[in-house]
């Protein structure tokens, strides 16, 4: 069967040089004598651990794949071998509860990154062990490193120990640090939160929480701590902010059109003379938050059914006008709700 290796190709990836695998990131594990476990833990029926030998033991899966690194570089028909991760959890149970893995690392920073649960088994994960019939130098992670098929490589942490499952995601380093996508998916190109950014200003901008006046379309800082961030004046179009912590931020003048703020804590955050037309603000906490002057088309702060209730009270102000650009139903509640001027 003819391979066609462009088509495998990831958009604005290249192939490394047969043979060569890059180092990205921690190059050692920290320094520990204590035996090599890997343990599953949080909700979980029954939390587990196993040394190296007892993963040895269990069925090993072999798996061929390309890597993709977010700094560009592909490897081709990489293979490893090792312990299904949903060989693990069926051994765990993880409960209904938990939608979300965490894989932390045994390193001097805690590494970690995470997934969806049910993203990490459709992908099928691995606990690699070996890599090309040897077991994995400890520079690439070893003696145990995750491994996940259809993701950049960040998502695959080395010397992994601790595996985390979890009802709310918790952001890995590079996620929460360096502005890297959560998501993660390289035919999507899925590499920073903003895609016009490197990760040295994406870092630097989180770093710093200062956005004001500049372009971010489409940011994805979904969960993100950003309480206080100064975002006046600000091009927030289509920008994710749910789950974010964005207590006391500044958005006033900025344009967040069809801004996502499902779930965020916006609590004391100023919204004056923003544009906010086709933003969602369901479930979140909008108790102090100002929202005089803002221009409301659209605008969403409780779901249909009257589910996903924005949190309101007579501390969350706005201004008459701006009402009158309310669905009936929106309107209706922010009255009822919330202080208007
Ligand atoms: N513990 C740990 N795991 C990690 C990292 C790290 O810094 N520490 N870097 C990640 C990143 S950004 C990449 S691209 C890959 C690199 O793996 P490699 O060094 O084996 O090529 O590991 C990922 N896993
Ligand atoms: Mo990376």
């Amino acid at each position: 069967m003819a391979i066609d290796d462009a088509s495998r190709l990831p958009p604005n990836q290249h192939w490394a040089a047969p043979g060569k695998w890059p180092m990205v990131g921690e190059v050692a594990p920290r320094a520990d004598q204590t035996p090599w476990k890997l343990t599953i833990r949080g909700l979980v029926e029954s939390a587990s651990s196993w040394t190296l030998e007892d993963l040895r033991s269990l069925p090993q899966k072999e798996v061929t794949l390309d890597l993709h690194c977010v700094t560009r570089w592909s490897l081709k028909d990489a293979t490893f071998r090792g312990v299904d991760l949903s060989t693990l959890l069926d051994h765990c149970r993880p409960t209904a509860a938990a939608i979300f893995a965490s894989f932390v690392s045994r390193s001097e920073r805690r590494h970690s990154s995470s997934l969806p649960l049910a993203e990490a088994v459709a992908l099928r994960a691995l606990v690699a062990l070996d890599f090309a019939d040897r077991p994995l130098t400890t520079a690439h992670g070893g003696p145990l490193r995750l491994m996940v098929p259809g993701k950049y490589l960040y998502k695959s942490v080395k010397w992994v120990e601790t595996i985390e499952l979890l009802a709310e995601d918790r952001l890995g380093h590079w996620e929460a640090t360096a502005g890297y996508h959560n998501g993660a998916d390289p035919w999507r190109e899925e590499r920073y939160i903003a895609a016009d950014l490197s990760r040295f200003d994406v870092a630097k901008l989180l770093s710093s929480r200062n956005f004001a006046g500049l372009n971010l379309l489409s940011i994805v800082a979904a969960s993100l701590p950003l309480a206080n961030l100064n975002a006046a004046d600000a091009l927030l179009r289509n920008a994710d902010f749910q789950k974010a912590d964005l207590r006391g931020a500044v958005f006033d003048r900025a344009n967040l059109t069809n801004a996502r703020f499902v779930g965020a804590n916006v609590r004391d955050a100023s919204f004056r003379d923003a544009d906010v037309e086709g933003a969602d603000f369901c479930a979140a906490d909008l108790r102090g938050a100002d929202f005089r002057g803002a221009s409301l088309i659209a605008a969403t702060f409780i779901g249909a059914d009257h589910a996903r209730a924005a949190n309101m009270d007579a501390t969350t102000k706005f201004t008459r006008p701006s009402l009158e650009n309310l669905t009936p139903s929106q309107r209706e509640f922010v009255e009822r709700s919330a202080t208007i001027e």
